[in-house]
């Protein structure tokens, strides 16, 4: 058998930060007069930064000069990081605790594939930082989920191959990633919207009890 290893998402998969997102770029799409629903929101999971707010801006068919969006991610990622400010370990999603403790005591590859350039303090936040062997995030990646860079990148930090390598995801872009890597995706929520996942579950609590070895027999 050769080598798996695993891969995880953060934001909706590792803990719950898709609501203060949602927080942050509502009231930054307020302030341009854009309004912003749960619905749009849903179309961002998983999007850059840049592509988010080019997406809001497209919404309220609104343009700005070059400083004026820098300065409007600079805006809501200083907001996102006040709503973030209290994270800890106790934020973590069901069940995917116990589960990266198992890898961990199993001593099995672990990595991370985010889109999110706020990774690192939210792992340390979290305290879970230790158990990634490797960390790839917005700030290692030229193309955004859907394309297979984030992933790709963890796969040659844990020195594994595409097809060895098992990720977990919450949005559809970050499925299409999988995908496209060649690896194996398990997607995390709504059965209907991740369809395109080789599996869906609500959570990790979800799993049945010998996942693992499941995923390891592949
Ligand atoms: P930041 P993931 C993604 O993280 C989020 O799903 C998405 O909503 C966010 O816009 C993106 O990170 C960038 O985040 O502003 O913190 O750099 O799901 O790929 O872990
Ligand atoms: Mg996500």
């Amino acid at each position: 058998m050769t080598k798996k290893a695993f891969i995880f998402d953060l934001d909706g998969v590792i803990v719950d930060t898709a609501r203060f997102h949602f927080i942050a770029w509502r009231d930054l799409a307020a302030s341009l007069g854009i309004e912003f629903t749960h619905h749009d929101n849903e179309q961002l999971k998983g999007v850059s930064r840049v592509g988010s707010l080019q997406a809001i801006l497209k919404l309220g068919h609104k343009t700005v000069s070059e400083d004026e969006f820098q300065a409007l991610m600079d805006r809501k990622n200083e907001h996102y990081l006040e709503l973030i400010g209290s994270l800890n370990h106790a934020d973590m999603l069901p069940g995917v605790a116990e589960f990266l403790n198992e890898l961990t005591l199993r001593k099995l590859p672990v990595a991370l594939g985010s889109a999110s350039k706020n990774a690192r303090p939210i792992l340390n936040k979290l305290g879970v930082t230790n158990q990634f062997h490797a960390i790839v995030d917005g700030t290692d990646v030229t193309n955004p989920k859907p394309d297979p860079e984030v992933f790709l990148q963890g796969a040659a930090a844990l020195n594994a191959h595409a097809t060895d390598c098992i990720v977990f995801e919450d949005s559809i872009k970050g499925v299409q990633a999988a995908n496209t890597a060649g690896m194996y995706s398990i997607g995390i929520g709504d059965a209907t919207e991740l369809s395109a996942a080789d599996e869906v579950f609500t959570d990790f609590s979800a799993f049945p009890s010998d996942m693992i070895d499941q995923l390891l027999q592949r």
